[in-house]
């Protein structure tokens, strides 16, 4: 081949960057992206669709892709992708990249700035934001800016690695629109995005070791960094420990194991089981302040912490002992440490019955009528390996947050940073995610009402999923806290709330309202029954309210409601 003939055939493997970027996220097994098009990212978008590899699905706007992505990544345990804007786009994306952040999901945000020669400088380009890096760090695991087209697909791979890398989390990757459109020289992909996980150091597994064999009422606080665990957890509670989640480490022991508190984490039972036990290893957890009365709740001694980040030692409680590594490996050392009984307190497993069953009675007595929602739910979400997606309602605070069962840890999604109005966008995520099982969201009508647009994005996409909208015209939570503390005076929480019947034929999404609570049962088999999305609303104004009113997180652990 002469030198001629070389050049053009390099030439003819070049691409443009947005081609490249397209490329490289299939061969990294990429299947779904969520995102709302623009003209900063058409370079990327317009490939993806010229490509064919890569479903590509129209958000109604930044916040919900983002919330889509986020649950895409929890329920497929694998990357989550959104493509945003720059400016207003990147900025809408914000709000649910917090919760991302809260939830340590490996979402990979690719949003766009403006041309490099205006970029940084405030040079009122159309969608410019001076500062956006500031504000997209503010909301990130790691931010990456691709500023060399050259560079632009190492770049892309780097920061799929950092989101995947423990503690994973939301990247951001930033893409100059010119950048998107220079075209390169092809190059190959490496095969995998492998990460090795973190070694702990044996001594201190041989340390561990010593400390459980000398427990009588070891306990397992297990948290979200402790899902992938999961087998060698159970394995350790089948051997005499007990086990208590969090709510983002929920099923990571199966939550109708007999020595498991579930997410009961925080009721008097589980307390006065802290109190008598003698070791809490805490795997993969932040304490987080609703959970733990802002970390003033006391628990057992010796306190031992696991975490992937070596620099959280001690963050939120003081421990006894800190063992940096990754859960399942750190759990599986330790197993291979011990007996296969361990030699435990005769009455231990009595007491953590006992302590369980007495904490879901208390909860549902205080549910009224809506014990009858929490037992359907209960009986039909674990059973059918539901996906199960929670925003920020009464509902999930009294009863879906604990009471009603998830069958493994990636089909728990829960708002965990506490804000409202992420469930149906974070359904849509969760329904695309591979599972064969209907997604069942259990939303309330004000958080509903913040994101009501991608219920047209679900119609769309045909997503399989029920959306329970529990309806009580307002914000019932807040009502209820200003009963409690504010004499009543109810300002702001009684909201117009659309007909959603109306709403939902207007898009052409099955609707059925139930206003009385014996006809519950049928109408949720009756959901669960349909193909793709459906609403069953929850008429609440005449069911009536809760046997006891919920009133918002401890005083103290303001604005941190579950
Ligand atoms: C993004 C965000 N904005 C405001 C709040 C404060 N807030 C907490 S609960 C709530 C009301 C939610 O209403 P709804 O979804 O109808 O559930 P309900 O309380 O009626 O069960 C509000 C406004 C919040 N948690 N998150």
């Amino acid at each position: 081949m002469d030198n001629l003939t070389q050049a053009a055939a390099r030439i003819a493997t070049e691409e443009p960057v947005g081609d490249l970027i397209a490329r490289a996220l299939a061969d990294i097994g990429v299947t779904t992206v969520f995102g709302v098009i623009s003209i900063h990212n058409m370079p990327i978008l317009d490939a993806i669709a010229r490509q064919g590899r890569i479903r590509f699905v129209p958000a109604r706007g930044e916040a919900g892709a983002m919330n889509m992505a986020d649950a895409h990544a929890r329920v497929s345990r694998r990357l989550g992708v959104v493509v945003t804007s720059t400016g207003t786009g990147a900025g809408n994306a914000a709000g649910s990249q917090v919760e991302a952040l809260t939830a340590g999901s490996p979402v990979l945000h690719i949003t766009a700035t403006v041309d490099r020669a205006f970029m940084d400088r405030d040079r009122a380009a159309i969608h410019d934001v001076p500062r956006q890096p500031d504000m997209l760090k503010a909301i990130s695991k790691a931010y990456l800016r691709a500023w060399e087209p050259s560079g632009a697909m190492d770049t892309l791979l780097a920061a799929a690695r950092a989101a995947l890398t423990a503690p994973s989390g939301p990247v951001t990757l930033e893409i100059p629109v010119d950048v998107q459109r220079v075209k390169v020289p092809g190059r190959a992909l490496p095969a995998s995005l492998h990460i090795a996980p973190a070694q702990p150091d044996p001594a201190q597994l041989d340390a561990l070791a010593e400390l459980v064999l000398r427990a009588e009422r070891p306990m397992l606080w297990l948290g979200g960094g402790a899902r992938h665990a999961s087998v060698a957890a159970t394995e350790l509670v089948n051997r005499g420990f007990a086990a208590v989640t969090s709510t983002q480490g929920r099923a990571t022991v199966p939550e109708d194991h007999p020595r498991s508190l579930g997410a009961f984490n925080m009721t008097p039972q589980a307390q006065s089981l802290y109190d008598r036990a003698d070791l809490m290893i805490a795997v993969g957890t932040r304490f987080r302040g609703n959970e733990t009365r802002n970390n003033a709740m006391p628990l057992p001694h010796p306190l031992v912490q696991v975490d992937a980040d070596p620099t959280q030692a001690g963050r939120n409680y003081p421990v006894d002992m800190f063992i940096p590594g990754d859960a399942r490996l750190v759990l599986e050392g330790l197993l291979a440490r011990l007996p296969a009984q361990l030699a435990t307190d005769a009455n231990f497993l009595h007491d953590i019955s006992i302590a369980r069953a007495a904490s879901e009675g208390v909860l549902r007595g205080a549910l009224g009528p809506y014990q009858v929602v929490a037992d359907a739910l209960l009986t039909r979400v674990p059973a059918g390996r539901h996906p199960f997606v929670r925003d920020v309602t009464l509902s999930n605070s009294t009863f879906g947050n604990r009471y009603v069962q998830v069958a493994a840890p990636h089909l728990g999604v829960h708002a965990l940073g506490g804000g409202i109005g992420q469930g149906i966008a974070m359904a849509i995520g969760a329904a695309l995610a591979g599972e064969p099982a209907k997604t069942v969201a259990l939303v309330g009508d004000g958080g509903a009402m913040l994101m009501i647009g991608e219920l047209a994005t679900a119609a769309e996409v045909e997503a399989n999923m029920v959306v329970i909208l529990m309806n009580d015209g307002g914000y019932g939570v807040i009502r209820n806290i200003q009963d409690a503390q504010y004499d009543g005076r109810r300002h702001y929480a009684d909201l117009l709330t659309p007909d959603f019947s109306l709403l939902c034929a207007s898009i052409r999404l099955p609707h059925e309202k139930v206003s009385s609570i014996e006809a519950f049962d049928a109408a949720l088999d009756r959901a669960l029954a349909t193909t793709g999305p459906c609403v069953l609303e929850v008429d609440m104004t005449s069911i009536g309210p809760f046997a006891e009113s919920f009133a918002g997180p401890p005083a103290g652990a303001a604005g941190s409601v579950r």
